[in-house]
């Protein structure tokens, strides 16, 4: 088998570096480990910056996102016994959408498969191979048979825990990370927002997030220990610690219901660079992972493949290849702004284990702050709606 890019990994990144390279007339094959129903099902990220709004309808994809997704203008922040509101519209002009990574990896394969896109599910042992010379090729099984995509590039979109990364020799990497000392418990459930708008808790039992799915599904999140099992967290007692942590009318407007989905993330800041290798480029969280709590993670795969897409394209235009050489430092600039702003809303909503007296008033200091300068909240809010893409 023979294709121009091959792929590792059917998620967000993946995807739409396909869809993105197939609409500029380029031959694209994605190799995944999982079934379609296992990846189309998966619940994760939730909030798509307007760049990325903008880059998947130039994907040709936002039709359902324009129907279902919801428009946020700003966010809360909740602190010492008040809520406070973010406008995010007043402050850039710009605003966010609501819609689950689950529709957008939904309406990419749909895309994907209507224009006879090529997307091997299930494919086992994925290996990656000579990609520092100039046929690289991708090694997999698939029904129990060897089989061989031989191509011109690899994009190793196979997330964290994925074999691109880690087959790139490793003094060529340098590694930055950083690990916390909490995780979020999160339950996707049947029951009204208790808000239009995304509620972040600051509390002393630990952070909180009120987020949502439609308007009658809402996505919550409550800061646990990282080791914590989620037999020790039946469904009330969340419900329970999510009304503590919340407080006021919202609190017990808040309706108990079954959990559809539960289940724990750790807390990490992880950046391998450089992102390319000859003819291997990393893109997504294969290369890096944010804290949830600025909801980037999403939004960088989708960076990554704009600027990938883009180079690979001017590559087959023109035989250039100075997008090429230029892709792991324009990615980076953009993460490690990300990254930072990742880390600061991690850092001043969530209970670090250790902090004394003086940690706490910095932090409410600090929310305060932000809410209260025009200045201040403006930086908040142009992270979050998210920096421009070039
Ligand atoms: P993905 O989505 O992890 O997709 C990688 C794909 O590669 C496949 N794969 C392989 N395929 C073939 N061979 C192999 N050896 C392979 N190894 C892996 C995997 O099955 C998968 O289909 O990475 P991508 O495309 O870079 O997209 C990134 C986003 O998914 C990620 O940044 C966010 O979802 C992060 N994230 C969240 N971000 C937010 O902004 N808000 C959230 O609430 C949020 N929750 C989450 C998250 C990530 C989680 N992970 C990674 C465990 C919750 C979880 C649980
Ligand atoms: C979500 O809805 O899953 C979500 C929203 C905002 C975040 C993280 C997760 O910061």
């Amino acid at each position: 088998m023979r294709t121009q890019v091959g792929i590792v990994g059917a998620g967000p990144a993946g995807l739409l570096l396909s869809q993105l390279l197939h609409l500029q007339g380029i031959d694209t094959v994605i190799l995944e480990r999982r079934s379609r129903a296992y990846v189309e099902g998966r619940i994760r990220a939730g909030v798509l910056e307007q760049g990325t709004v903008e880059l998947l309808d130039q994907a040709q994809v936002g039709q359902r996102m324009h129907q279902i997704g919801l428009v946020h203008d700003g966010i809360e922040l909740s602190f010492g016994g008040r809520r406070h509101r973010i406008d995010f519209r007043a402050l850039t002009g710009k605003a966010v959408t609501v819609y689950g990574q689950t529709e957008v990896t939904k309406d990419l394969i749909n895309a994907r498969l209507a224009a006879g896109g090529k997307i091997i599910f299930e494919a086992e042992d994925v290996s990656v191979r000579d990609f520092d010379g100039r046929k690289p090729k991708i090694c997999f099984r698939k029904d129990g048979k060897a089989q061989e995509l031989a191509c011109d590039f690899i994009g190793g979109c196979d997330g964290f825990h994925g074999v691109c990364r880690v087959s790139v020799p490793q003094d060529a990497l340098t590694i930055y990370e950083r690990i916390y000392p909490f995780a979020w418990l999160g339950i996707l459930a049947e029951t009204p927002p208790v808000s239009d708008e995304l509620i972040y808790c600051h509390h002393e039992r630990g952070f909180a997030l009120f987020s949502m799915r439609s308007p009658t599904l809402s996505r919550l999140y409550i800061q646990c220990a990282p080791d914590e099992h989620l037999d020790a967290w039946p469904d009330e007692r969340i419900w329970d610690e999510l009304r503590l942590r919340l407080g006021g009318d919202a609190a017990a407007a808040l309706q108990s219901a079954p959990s559809l989905e539960k289940s724990i993330t750790p807390m990490r800041s992880f950046v391998a660079q450089p992102m390319r290798f000859s003819r291997l480029f990393l893109a997504g969280d294969a290369a890096h992972i944010v804290p949830p709590t600025g909801a980037k993670g999403l939004n960088l795969a989708a960076a990554d493949v704009h600027v990938l897409a883009r180079a690979l394209t001017d590559f087959y235009a023109s035989g250039r290849t100075a997008l090429i050489e230029a892709y792991s430092d324009a990615c980076l600039k953009r993460i490690w702004k990300a990254q930072r702003f990742s880390w600061w809303m991690t850092s001043i909503l969530h209970r670090f284990p250790g902090r004394n007296p003086f940690d706490d008033q910095l932090q409410l200091a600090e929310l305060d702050y932000v809410t209260g300068s025009t200045a201040a909240s403006t930086a908040l809010a142009e992270n979050y709606v998210g920096l421009p893409l070039d």
